[in-house]
């Protein structure tokens, strides 16, 4: 199969699962805590992980899979295909508000970020990307954002980053037009890439940036480490999305 069959399978399969996933939190199903009361994971995070990667495996069987509830591979190296899943990004939102969750499913090529996909459940709305072929949201092709500094921005900090008064999380919170936060990595990085949010600032683990960074890089916007240098896609990392005026202004903060 090519990439361009690849990804008109994937689009496919994303938004019917997307409709299943509405349709079973209208149902019946299981929640636990992971870590603490927090950080939750549902019956439907698992059963649509193991989806995705079965259908990811039918489609690309040479590939490797990064997964966030562990039905993927051990993966170690960025060779060759290797994607990276997030069966529901804002598990607490799906849980708590029916809304404001994403599904997130990325392919990274000998490191090089290839392909993305952020459904919007909720609002069945699929953003995606085709690094040099252009981003999307439902066919529909982006354009890059206008380049906006933090003064003229509204920006959206993770809100245990901001709790922890880590670094000058805060300051940068004060500089901006506003703060807004929504839970979910992925409907927050959908918002910097159609241009309504400056700013993502956020602790991430692989599966939050992966699909977010390949879109975002194809508009032209920054994903860099708050240090400046180029997240590591196999850890986890303090990462900002932005567009490059705010990423200068926040690195004249910062630094
Ligand atoms: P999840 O729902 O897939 O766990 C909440 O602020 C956002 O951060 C969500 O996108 C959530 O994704 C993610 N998240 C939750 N716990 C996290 C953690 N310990 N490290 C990094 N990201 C986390
Ligand atoms: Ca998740």
């Amino acid at each position: 199969m090519d990439l361009e069959e690849i990804d008109s399978a994937i689009q496919k399969m994303i938004r019917q699962l997307g409709a299943a996933t509405k349709q079973r939190r209208q149902e019946s199903f299981n929640v636990k805590e992971k870590i603490g009361f927090k950080d939750l994971v549902t019956s439907v995070d698992k059963d649509n992980e193991q989806f995705i990667d079965r259908k990811i495996k039918e489609l690309d069987p040479d590939c490797q899979i990064i997964s966030e509830e562990g039905f993927g591979d051990d993966v170690s190296r960025l060779q060759g295909h290797v994607w990276i899943v997030d069966p529901i990004d804002g598990t607490m939102n799906f849980v708590e508000q029916q809304r404001r969750y994403a599904i997130m499913i990325a392919l990274y090529i000998d490191g090089q970020p290839t392909l993305g996909y952020i459904l919007d459940v909720a609002n069945n709305q699929l953003y995606h990307a085709w690094h040099g072929h252009g981003a999307y949201v439902d066919g529909q092709k982006l354009q890059q954002p206008a380049d906006s500094g933090l003064h003229d921005s509204l920006v959206t900090i993770n809100g245990g980053l901001i709790l922890s008064g880590r670094g000058q999380v805060r300051q940068i919170a004060e500089q901006a037009r506003g703060l807004r936060m929504y839970g979910s990595a992925g409907i927050e990085l959908t918002d910097v890439i159609t241009g309504r949010l400056g700013l993502y600032l956020s602790w991430l683990k692989p599966w939050d940036l992966a699909a977010g960074r390949v879109i975002a890089e194809e508009l032209g916007l920054v994903v860099q480490n708050v240090d400046g240098s180029r997240p590591d896609v196999l850890s986890s990392n303090l990462v900002l999305v932005a567009t490059s005026q705010a990423a200068q202004d926040i690195h004249q903060l910062v630094n």
